[in-house]
């Protein structure tokens, strides 16, 4: 079994199942261990809450980076989710010039936007900046809608075969290795197209015609443990994407539960498929 350091950076949102409350149960049930740094602290993630709370945690990152780089700690891989502005980015690439093992691997999830638009608080500038951080990334994890923002492409809710090539030509040019969700060349059908070292490949599956918030953030994470434990990108695309399916399933039907998908009932058939 292998067993990675592995430093997740990105928001807590308190309430809402996304980002750091779900990276790190995952990532522990994948059998890592999970270091967290949080970009900020919000009462509840920003997609349907209202008037949500945010307190931003930009200042604390040079001393408890300061602190690990005095320790001489070392992360196998760091994984970047939602951060929250253009100086977040550029720690992060702090980081990935010097807390990162001989061999660790630099993730970056760009979790800014989704069905054609931004989220709230993010502009075209943060867009950029983030096209900037996935360059120095040795594996990107966009969805169409990210992806279209940072390769300056027009956005399309279908795709075609023609138009997911062009857009991976463009994110190839950004970074080598694309793992980009809400691929679907089928009424009913969506997936993730894997671009790895110039080879590319496609795992389709079922689509729901309804919103899961923070879904993203459970196929990243779950992509991330499941690749450092198999050592196979695309094994882990398969396994992220059916372990999301299943919280979908768990959560689909239960019109209370809006907010984010019920992933914990489905941690054990991915720890089954792991170990
Ligand atoms: O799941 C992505 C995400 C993470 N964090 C916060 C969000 C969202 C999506 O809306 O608002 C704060």
């Amino acid at each position: 079994m292998a067993y990675k350091r592995i430093l997740t950076v990105q928001d807590i949102s308190c309430m809402g199942q996304c980002s750091i409350t779900v990276a790190l149960p995952i990532l522990s049930a994948c059998g890592h261990e999970t270091v967290i740094l949080p970009s900020s602290v919000l009462s509840t993630h920003t997609a349907g809450f209202g008037a949500f709370h945010v307190h931003d945690l930009t200042q604390e990152f040079p001393a408890i980076i300061h602190h690990w780089q005095e320790l001489g700690v070392k992360f196998d891989v760091v994984y970047t989710g939602y951060l929250g502005n253009i100086t977040h980015m550029e720690l992060v690439k702090e980081i990935f010039d010097t807390l990162m093992a001989p061999d660790g691997v630099k993730v970056v999830d760009p979790a800014m936007g989704d069905h054609g638009k931004l989220y709230p608080l993010f502009d075209m500038q943060y867009a950029r900046a983030m096209a900037d951080l996935c360059a120095c990334a040795d594996v990107i994890l966009p969805n169409i809608t990210e992806a279209c923002m940072m390769a300056d492409a027009p956005y399309a809710e279908d795709t075609t075969q023609e138009y997911v090539a062009d857009l991976l030509d463009k994110l190839e040019k950004i970074c080598p290795n694309v793992v980009l969700t809400g691929v679907g060349f089928q009424p009913g059908q969506t997936g993730v197209m894997l671009a790895q070292n110039g080879q590319r490949w496609h795992y389709a599956h079922e689509k729901i015609p309804q919103i899961f918030h923070g879904t993203g953030d459970v196929f990243a994470s779950s992509f991330v443990g499941a690749w450092q434990q198999t050592g196979s990108m695309e094994q882990a695309v398969k396994i992220a994407a059916d372990f999301t399916m299943q919280c979908i399933h768990a959560t689909r039907g239960d019109t209370d539960h809006w907010y984010g998908v019920k992933f914990e009932a489905a941690l054990p058939e991915l720890i089954k498929k792991l170990f």
